[in-house]
């Protein structure tokens, strides 16, 4: 019985050491070890022996035993250091090579455009007011002075989602809500930016949705040179300091009286050109003194206040501002043309 737990060993240590990889290995463990393995079925025949040889017999069994699992577990450790080995070689990574570079969005042109606006008249106490886009038949036409059969709300063919709810044609309506919860007091400072939606066919001039940045400024004592000296300042602050305005009179159903600003054209220097279509001047917005019809139904006493309101579209802007020449490029989204736009 010695003998062969002899050989058990030798052998054993041998096809250890032998071993390439750790599946090969496991299999030795349970050839030795396990339940049904050779050093078991040894044991299994001590009942055989002598009272004299049992605890010697066993001794050397146990010895045995641990000398192959100290060999397994060496050779094991071995084995999964030279995978380990093996993988850090072939997974190492050439931190020299040129990386590839994330692609990073920015915003949107128009975006850019309205934060600049918002700008200079929030550093003039303008507060910025926004609303719904799904606005009440109400407070997109009724409280402008567009009363129902008005021929200016056949002008602005919209979409309507039932009889009294549309998709807003204009801002006009968030201004016409933050008059209402001035209750009657003045003054009332803001700038309302956002999306407005018109029946229109898509091409080079038209979109269905486009946006729109209108100001509206109501207090005691605001008049016709409150108006043109704030447009005088956004014109400057937009396209230059060598820039002219200049105002023409003009109708819209919400003001009176009304007029559209044109600015001087850079192009040509006043000669007349192209962009300005030989007149040197470029139509910038529409403006005007708020008409009490709108203020007297905001709750305002239109002997006491007055006011002054403007509209314009970042798209023109942008337009006049770069150069481009179809709206649709703000809003087919090719990266190409976004990307010259990019600001932080
Ligand atoms: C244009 C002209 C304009 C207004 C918008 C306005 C709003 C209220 C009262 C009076 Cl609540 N007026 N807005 C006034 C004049 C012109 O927009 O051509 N926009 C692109």
């Amino acid at each position: 019985m010695k003998e062969r737990l002899q050989s058990i060993k030798e052998e054993a240590l041998q096809q250890i050491d032998e071993v390439k990889d750790s599946k090969a290995l496991q299999d030795l463990r349970v050839k030795y070890l396990g339940k049904k393995g050779q050093i078991t079925e040894v044991l299994k025949g001590m009942g055989k022996l002598s009272k004299e040889e049992r605890p010697v017999i066993g001794q050397l069994a146990n010895d045995i035993r641990d000398a192959i699992t100290e060999a397994l577990d060496t050779k094991q450790a071995t084995l999964e250091e030279a995978a380990l080995e093996q993988q850090l070689k072939e997974e190492t990574i050439d931190v020299t090579l040129p990386g590839k570079p994330a692609q990073v969005g920015g915003s949107h042109l128009l975006m850019g455009v309205i934060r600049d606006i918002e700008d200079l008249f929030t550093s003039m106490g303008y507060e910025v007011a926004e609303g719904p886009e799904v606005e009440t038949d109400y407070y997109n036409f009724e409280a402008l002075n567009l009363p129902k059969g008005h021929p200016a709300r056949d002008m602005q063919d919209s979409f309507y989602i039932t009889e009294e709810l549309l998709m807003r044609t204009h801002t006009s309506p968030v201004q016409a809500r933050t008059m209402n919860q001035h209750e009657g007091r003045g003054p009332v400072k803001i700038i309302c930016p956002g999306k407005v939606y018109r029946r229109d066919t898509d091409d080079a001039t038209h979109s269905h949705q486009f946006t729109q940045i209108e100001g509206l400024y109501v207090d005691e004592n605001i008049r016709m040179s409150d108006l043109k000296g704030t447009l005088n300042a956004l014109a400057k602050y937009l396209f230059g300091e060598d820039r002219d305005i200049r105002l023409r009179p003009s109708y819209f159903p919400f003001t009176e009286p009304s007029v559209e600003m044109d600015i001087s054209c850079k192009m040509c220097g006043g000669e007349g050109c192209s962009v300005c279509k030989q007149t040197g001047w470029i139509e910038m917005l529409g403006a005007g003194l708020v008409h009490p019809n709108v203020l007297e139904m905001a709750g305002f006493d239109s002997e006491r206040y007055s006011g002054f309101a403007f509209g314009m579209g970042p798209e023109r802007i942008a337009m006049l501002k770069h150069g481009i020449e179809d709206i649709r490029h703000f809003y087919t989204n090719d990266v190409r043309f976004l990307k010259q736009f990019h600001r932080v």
